[in-house]
């Protein structure tokens, strides 16, 4: 059954991976899109296909989470009130210890894992809460609930996620509100080459004699969560490939 068809989404980080899949899938379901990221260029091309392909509206935005004004101003921006709102742009910079990071990667991973997801949930929820209805839906991960070694502030920032999805639903207590976190293990998207900083070889690496999830199985659960009836709420989904078993048992083929 199609509950979400004519509901109205922000996703944030649709320019790529995860985002930009449950962009394509939500777009099947009728679901009137609202797609951000930094990249303007790359926004309207996916505008473009998916208004061609679809039967449903996308708006896009391109701004930086990390920016609290930008992020005000884009809210107040909306002719429309939000139903479900999908905080995915996120990333990791590098793979250094807590001895040797840099403070810009820290920076960055914090202004835009926990910042930019906390301004969104604070812009969006009070409509939510007055409506008596909306569907917050932070994408988590399993370094979310577990840490590792070069992790330290990565792992930090999806504890966060974590935390701030739990106090999130908490505060909407008694409210109609949903709250869900998705947590997915290793899924080959431009995460990693971002982590490695552009370095393709060493991104590749990381999915090397290894099938990872892809995308789409991600994009199918955030469907499956936000398409559940209004009383049930999916608090989180912990998604591992199957050769993945925690963060760093992954069994590789020979
Ligand atoms: P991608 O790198 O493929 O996509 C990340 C998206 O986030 C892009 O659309 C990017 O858009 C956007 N983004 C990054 N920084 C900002 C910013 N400052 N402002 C606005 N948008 C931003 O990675 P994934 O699809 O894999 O990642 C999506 C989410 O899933 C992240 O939160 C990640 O932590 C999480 N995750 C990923 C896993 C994986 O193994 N891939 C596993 C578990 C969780 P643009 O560059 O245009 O700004
Ligand atoms: C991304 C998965 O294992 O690289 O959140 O941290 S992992």
């Amino acid at each position: 059954m199609n509950r979400i068809e004519g509901k109205t989404a922000i996703i944030t980080g649709a320019t790529a991976g995860i985002g930009y899949k449950t962009a394509e899938l939500m777009a099947v379901e009728g679901v009137k899109l609202i797609l951000t990221g930094r990249r303007e260029k790359r926004l309207q091309e996916i505008k473009n296909q998916l208004t061609e392909q679809y039967n449903t509206t996308v708006d896009v935005a391109s701004f930086d989470v990390q920016d609290a004004e930008a992020c005000r101003s884009f809210v107040e921006s909306l002719s429309t009130p939000v139903d479900i709102l999908i905080n995915n742009a996120g990333l990791a910079k590098g793979t250094d210890p807590v001895y040797g990071a840099s403070f810009d990667d820290w920076n960055t991973m914090i202004d835009t894992n926990m910042k930019g997801l906390l301004y969104l949930s604070r812009l969006i929820s009070p409509q939510m809460r007055e409506r008596n209805t909306g569907h917050i839906i932070n994408i988590g991960s399993t370094a979310g609930h577990e840490s590792y070694a070069g992790g330290v502030v990565y792992s930090a920032t999806k504890h966060a996620v974590k935390a701030i999805t739990e106090a999130t639903k908490k505060d909407l207590h008694g409210t109609d509100v949903r709250v869900s976190m998705i947590s997915p293990g290793l899924v080959e998207t431009e995460f990693s080459e971002v982590r490695f900083r552009g370095d393709k070889e060493k991104a590749a690496k990381v999915y090397e004699g290894m099938k990872p999830l892809t995308p789409e199985d991600i994009a199918e659960i955030i469907v499956f969560v936000a398409n559940r009836p209004a009383h049930v709420n999916i608090m989180d989904t912990i998604i591992y490939p199957v050769s993945q078993s925690s963060a760093t048992m992954v069994h590789r083929d020979e």
